[in-house]
């Protein structure tokens, strides 16, 4: 359904807990449907345990992987507008407003429109995506994610063929987001940018969910993306804006260090950052003993992905 009206929108302050319960029946319900299929009894996703690691698995999903467990991927985020710190954004994220939640598609496109989270997951296709996920400052885990392909929502809204480039744009509440309030370091709201078959490319997912659950607010509630071969900051969490554009819009980090954080942000080994070097990363959960990893070109992503930069020297660009 095509929101047309601002009363379509319950203009409400307070999180409607109706709401929410609708949005994780649905999810709960695709995901029993989904468990069904695969002959699995579907009473296992009506309790509110994790129904991993039965779920249908994207065509990319790495089931070799063990996931970083759930707690230290919740206990330790990178959520600028409310710390800048790992720790807080658990506490401090509860305070944001997810429902309802609308995400509004516009630019060269066939049919803009503004859209109720709910109605696009009808849509939808969930599955389960274990991915690895690399941060720029060298730390990396395994994580779970629910989630839908974003190309598959694209072509819904029919996009036009000058469409290059697709930005997405991050909610702004700053009467929750300390570091919204205070204007601080960043510009806000905090914005990122894919090239158009980077977006379309079937590795590229919007996540709703992580270990079979809703997703939780510190990792991107209720909606964030997820673009498994590049730096963890072009994972943009909270989304409610999509745009399709002609030219390649200005990104967050990038405007605020671009020799630090390109627009492409590929993970690559071989180029370090001007601050570190990107040859190896901490595994979340790791012990103290525990060797560090050796990071893998396109994370590991390169047999999927390498073809779209095969006119780029990996020598150099970042
Ligand atoms: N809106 C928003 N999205 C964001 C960030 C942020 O500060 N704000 N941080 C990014 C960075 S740097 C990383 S590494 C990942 C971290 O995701 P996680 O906290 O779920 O592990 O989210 C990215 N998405
Ligand atoms: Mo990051």
């Amino acid at each position: 359904m095509i929101i047309k009206t601002k009363k379509d929108i319950p203009s409400s302050e307070i999180t409607d807990p109706l709401i929410f319960r609708e949005r994780r029946k649905i999810i709960k319900a695709m995901l029993a449907t989904m468990v069904a299929g695969a002959g699995i009894s579907p009473t296992l996703a009506d309790n509110n345990q994790s129904v991993w690691p039965d779920l249908p698995k994207g065509d990319f999903s790495a089931e070799f992987l063990t996931p970083t467990p759930a707690e230290l991927i919740k206990n330790h985020t990178n959520y600028y507008e409310f710390a800048f710190n790992k720790k807080d954004p658990a506490s401090l994220a509860q305070k944001l407003r997810t429902d309802p939640w609308t995400i509004e598609i516009s630019g060269e496109v066939e049919k803009p429109g503004r859209y109720y989270l709910e109605d696009i997951l009808r849509q939808q296709t969930l599955q389960e995506h274990i991915y690895r996920f690399r941060c720029v400052e060298a730390w990396s885990m395994v994580v779970p994610w629910v989630g839908f392909s974003l190309g598959s929502l694209l072509k819904t809204v029919k996009p036009l063929s000058t469409a290059n480039f697709v930005k997405f744009t991050a909610v702004h509440q700053p009467e929750v987001m300390p570091k919204q309030l205070n204007n601080a370091m960043l510009e806000w709201p905090y914005v990122e940018a894919l090239r158009m078959d980077e977006a379309m490319h079937p590795l590229t997912i919007l996540a709703v969910g992580m270990y079979g659950d809703i997703l939780p607010k510190q990792n991107g509630a209720p909606l964030r993306l997820v673009v498994p071969w590049k730096y963890g900051f072009k994972s943009i969490k909270a989304i409610v804006k999509i745009e399709l554009l002609k030219r390649p819009p200005v990104t967050t980090w990038n405007k605020f260090a671009p020799n630090e954080y390109g627009f492409y942000s590929n993970v690559n080994p071989a180029v370090a950052h001007p601050r570190w070097s990107q040859n190896s990363e901490r595994q979340l959960g790791s012990g103290f003993f525990t060797p560090r990893r050796q990071t893998e070109l396109f994370n590991g992503y390169g047999e999927q992905v390498a073809s779209m930069y095969s006119d780029m020297d990996l020598r150099h660009f970042f």
